[in-house]
C-alpha cells in the first residue's frame, strides 16, 4: 500500500524526518521556491499537514488541498491553523500539549533572572575586557520577594507561578475565573489591575483572536517604568507598537520576549533598545521536549491513518 502523503510546512530535526518518512511521503513546502506551483503540483495527493506552532495552515492553504484529512501541529499553540475552515471540512487537528509546559516555564524564569541580574550584558562585559577597563556594571534589580503577575493561569502559567513561589514572590494571576488549584495566589479579574500590582508580568495566554492585544497600551503603562514584561506565549497577545513606544519612552522599564510579530524577522526598533532581552522563540527548544513533540506529531498522524483515536486532538 502506498504511504499517505504529508505536506511538511517547516523544518524538523533529522530524527523526526526519519521517523515520519518511514510511514509517510513528505513534501517539503518550506524548501519550495515557488510555493503556489508546489501546492498545485501536489495538492490532490496530500492527506495530511505536519506543521509548527507558529506556522500552521491558513484558509487558503486548507482550501487548496481537496483531500486533506488531518493537520498535526508541532506545538501547543494552534492559533495559526484556521480551525473554522478545518472544522467545516471535517479535518482533524492535533497539537503537542503537556510535553513542553515545564521547559517553557523554565525559560520564562531564566528570562526574568537574566534580564534583572544582567546575565547577558555581564557576560559581554567580561569577554570584551570592559570589566578590567571600565570597572563594574551598573547595579541590578532584585528578583526574590517581588510582586509577580501571571496573565493566563493555564498549564504554562501554573508552572511559571509555581517556580516564582520558590523566589518568595507575591503571586497574582488573571484568568477568566479564579482557579481552584491556585491556592493562596491572588486572583485579579483584569489585565490592567494585574499589571498595576506587578513588578514582573508574565504573559502565558493562549494565542488567537480572543486574546489579541490583551496587553495594550494601558496595561503596559500600568506596569510602568519599573516594571518588566515577559512573553513566552504569542506575539499577538501584546500590542507590539504600544510596547515599543513605551520601552522607547521609558514608560515601561523592561521587556523579555521570546516571540515577535512576523518572526523570525522582527521590528528593527527592538534591536536598538537596551531595555529588552530578545530570544529566538526557543522556550520549548530542549532536545528532550523537541523529541517528545516530534513523537506526538508522528503518533497523531499515524493514529489518524490507522483509524485509531488521536492521542492529543484539538478538533
Ligand atoms: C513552537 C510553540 O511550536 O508550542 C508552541 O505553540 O510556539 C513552539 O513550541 C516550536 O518553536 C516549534 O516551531
Amino acid at each position: 500500500m502506498s504511504k499517505p502523503e504529508i505536506l511538511q510546512m517547516g523544518a524538523y530535526p533529522a530524527w523526526d524526518v526519519e521517523a515520519l518518512e518511514a510511514k509517510f511521503t513528505l513534501h517539503r513546502y518550506f524548501e519550495a521556491d515557488d510555493k503556489q506551483a508546489f501546492i498545485a503540483q501536489h495538492a490532490p495527493a496530500i492527506r495530511g499537514i505536519a506543521t509548527r506552532g507558529e506556522l500552521g495552515a491558513n484558509r487558503a492553504l486548507i482550501e487548496a488541498l481537496p483531500n486533506l484529512e488531518v493537520i498535526s501541529v508541532y506545538g501547543v499553540g494552534y492559533d495559526a491553523v484556521d480551525l473554522e475552515t478545518a472544522k467545516a471540512r471535517g479535518i482533524r487537528v492535533t497539537n503537542t500539549p503537556d510535553v513542553l509546559t515545564k521547559d517553557v516555564a523554565d525559560l520564562a524564569i531564566a528570562m526574568m533572572l537574566a534580564q534583572s541580574r544582567a546575565v547577558v550584558t555581564g557576560d559581554a562585559w567580561v569577554r570584551s575586557g570592559d570589566w578590567a577597563a571600565k570597572g563594574n556594571l551598573p547595579l541590578q534589580r532584585r528578583v526574590f520577594g517581588k510582586k509577580a503577575g501571571v496573565l493566563g493561569l493555564g498549564r504554562i502559567g501554573y508552572e511559571v507561578a509555581r517556580r516564582l513561589a520558590g523566589f518568595d514572590m507575591d503571586i497574582a494571576y488573571c484568568d477568566v475565573a479564579p482557579r481552584e488549584f491556585a491556592g493562596d495566589w491572588t486572583f485579579v479579574d483584569n489585565a490592567q489591575a494585574l499589571a498595576e500590582r506587578s513588578d514582573f508580568l508574565f504573559v502565558t495566554l493562549t494565542g488567537g483572536p480572543a486574546t489579541r492585544h490583551v496587553v495594550n497600551q494601558s496595561v503596559i503603562e500600568a506596569l510602568g517604568p519599573k516594571g518588566s514584561l515577559i512573553n513566552v506565549s504569542r506575539a499577538s497577545n501584546i500590542d507590539e507598537n504600544a510596547l515599543l513606544d513605551a520601552l522607547e519612552a521609558g514608560k515601561l522599564g523592561w521587556a523579555a520576549l521570546d516571540v515577535f510579530e512576523g518572526e523570525p524577522k522582527l521590528n528593527p526598533r527592538f534591536t536598538k533598545l537596551e531595555n529588552v532581552l530578545l530570544q529566538p522563540h526557543q522556550a520549548s527548544a530542549t532536545e528532550e521536549t523537541r523529541r517528545a513533540m516530534g513523537a506526538l506529531v508522528l503518533d497523531n498522524l499515524a493514529a489518524h491513518f490507522d483509524g485509531r483515536p488521536l492521542p492529543t486532538p484539538v478538533l
